[in-house]
Formats: C-alpha cells, sequence, structure tokens
C-alpha cells in the first residue's frame, strides 16, 4: 500500500525492492524523508572508501500488538549526498538465533577490513541484549557472533555507538542510564575488568529534563571525537508531560567524560522518538535524523532524514533545522 502511494509521488516503480529476500540496487534522489518507499529510522552513517554507507531500521507497514514492529537492518549509500543507492536487507532478526523481536538502533564500523554492525534485540525470554554481526563488506551479509556482546539482563541495553580513538574502542549505550565498554581488539568482546561503567546522570553533565534519571538524557546516543573534542549527541526529553525527544548535545575532553550539557540541538518534531547520527563528508557536516514525515507517518512508522551541522570555533554547535 505504501510502495503504490510513493509510486505515485516518483517515478521509482520498476527498481523498488518488493521484499525482504532481494537485494536489488536502486538509486535514490536525496529530498527528505531520503527513503520514500518504506519507513525506516534510527540512522546511522559510517564513512568508508570515499562512500557515506547509511545503515537504518526499518519500521514494517503492519503493525503487531500496535507496537514498534521492526525485523530487519538496512543499508544505502552515496558517493555525493544526492544519489543514494539501496542495498536491501543486510541483517536480521532472522539471522541471531538466540533473539526474537525489536531490531533497533544499531551503527557499524570498520576495524582491520572487517565491519561490525552493533545492534539492539531482544533476547528469547530476557531483555534487551547487544548483539554484533560481522562482514567483510560494509553492505553485508552480516553474521551474528553467536551470542549477546552486552547482556545485563536488563532492559538499559539499547542504542550502541561505538567509535575508535587512539587505538581503543568505545561502545556507549543506554537508556535511561549512559554506561559504555572498551572493545578489545577483536571487536566482539570487552574488557571484563573495566566491565561495564556507568555514566554520572547528572544534570551538569545532561542537563535538567524529563527522563527517568532526571536529566534530559533518554536514548540513541551518538559517540565522536572532532577537533580534540568528544561529542556525545543523543535523544532527550524536556521537562514536562507528553514532551516528544529533541536531540541535545554533551561534550567532554576525555572519550570516558565527565560529560558537560551543552544544550538542545534539534528541537522536538510531531515523533515521538528522534535519533541522531552525524559525520563529516564530502566537506561538510552532517546530522542524520528521522521523523513521521512520510505519508501515513506515525510514532511507529518514521522516515530518516538529514540536514546540515554548524560547529562554531568553541567547539560548541549550532542549533539544525529540520528540512520541513
Ligand atoms: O527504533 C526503536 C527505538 O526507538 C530505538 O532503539 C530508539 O533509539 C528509538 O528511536
Amino acid at each position: 500500500m505504501l510502495i503504490m502511494l510513493i509510486c505515485g509521488i516518483i517515478d521509482m516503480s520498476p527498481d523498488i525492492p518488493q521484499n525482504n529476500t532481494e537485494r536489488k540496487r536502486v538509486k535514490i534522489m536525496t529530498d527528505d524523508p531520503i527513503i520514500k518507499y518504506m519507513y525506516t529510522a534510527d540512522p546511522a552513517p559510517m564513512v568508508y572508501g570515499g562512500t557515506l554507507y547509511l545503515y537504518t531500521t526499518h519500521d514494517e507497514d503492519e503493525l503487531v500488538n500496535d507496537f514498534y514492529t521492526m525485523y530487519d537492518w538496512r543499508c544505502f549509500s552515496t558517493k555525493d549526498m544526492e544519489h543514494w543507492t539501496d542495498h536491501g536487507k543486510i541483517f536480521s532478526l532472522d539471522d541471531i538465533e538466540w533473539a526474537d523481536d525489536r531490531a533497533w538502533a544499531p551503527q557499524c564500523i570498520e576495524r582491520g577490513g572487517r565491519f561490525y554492525l552493533y545492534c539492539p534485540v531482544h533476547k528469547k525470554n530476557g531483555g534487551m541484549a547487544i548483539a554484533v554481526g560481522v562482514s567483510d563488506s560494509p553492505t553485508g551479509p552480516f553474521r551474528d557472533i553467536g551470542h549477546p556482546l552486552i547482556d545485563e539482563g536488563d532492559w538499559n541495553d539499547i542504542d550502541p555507538t561505538v567509535f575508535i580513538d587512539d587505538g581503543q574502542t568505545y561502545l556507549y549505550f543506554g537508556n535511561p542510564e549512559l554506561r559504555y565498554v572498551l572493545l578489545n581488539e577483536d571487536m566482539i568482546s570487552f574488557d571484563t575488568n573495566t566491565g561495564i561503567v556507568r555514566i554520572p546522570m547528572t544534570e551538569d553533565s545532561f542537563g535538567k529534563g524529563g527522563h527517568m534519571t532526571g536529566t534530559t538524557y533518554g536514548e540513541g546516543p551518538w559517540f565522536y571525537k572532532r577537533g580534540g573534542l568528544y561529542y556525545m549527541i543523543y535523544a532527550a526529553f524536556a521537562e514536562g508531560e507528553g514532551r516528544n525527544e529533541h536531540l541535545a548535545y554533551s561534550t567532554s575532553d576525555s572519550p570516558v567524560g565527565p560529560w558537560k550539557y551543552r544544550g538542545v540541538l534539534m528541537k522536538e518534531s510531531s515523533c515521538f522518538t528522534n535519533h541522531p547520527g552525524v559525520c563529516d563528508f564530502g566537506g561538510e557536516s552532517w546530522l542524520f535524523y528521522h521523523t513521521d514525515e512520510l505519508p501515513g507517518g506515525s510514532l511507529f512508522h518514521r522516515s530518516v532524514c538529514v540536514t546540515r551541522m554548524h560547529y562554531n570555533e568553541d567547539g560548541t554547535i549550532g542549533e539544525c533545522f529540520r528540512s520541513s
């Protein structure tokens, strides 16, 4: 149904993948939302070899139990931020024997010529956990390592973000608490001596807000370093009832904090969630995010968009505006 609707708007019907198993290459022109023939969310860009790969989640058209209905992860790529190629489904719950639901916000990173896709999933008879898919290609297929990387038995283990700094890989994650591990060089295990470190959820670090820790920090962290400063961008809740997520950010002089709250990056939209993905590409800085702007959109039917980011000389970031 959605496909038929969108085909009326842009003439792409001959090449649109009709089901999850097809791996056709489809060219898309950037014009927000970027992907107009299916619902996508939780954008995670990765720049590799002159190409920007965009990993996303996939909101199914048909909902089960009127909740997020998400079974697989998708990949799109561009060389010019204008023309996009759809690489189809690159990893799914079917590939993870120990998981049964909730293919949520991923991030991919390359190390030593291999690609590691970190993905939150619901563990059979458990809570949320973080899976790792490994591939020799940025577009997969990814193979599950056979067990969770992070599995604390609670619901906090979602939304991994990874960054390599000076040879050490840091993996942050969490809702409502921000936590991190130090990944070992194999990228599929972590330093158990350091363990799972809980970041102090203080107002100084994340601002006074409306989420469960009393700060703005909600979920969807995106961790990186730029110009000597470490950035944590995240989905955030302002104080008060019925707020949707906006994007906010904190900075630090160290990869492990302490973090300093820096304010709102993008105001909330009509969509309950938002999710940042940041990269530099083609000489510009980009913020990927999601809204509910596609026809038929809702909190469970989201679509990935992109806008430019502007860093000030002192490292602060100017407010980012949605494209519509
Ligand atoms: O898309 C499912 C969940 O909603 C993600 O893991 C969160 O970041 C929020 O976008």
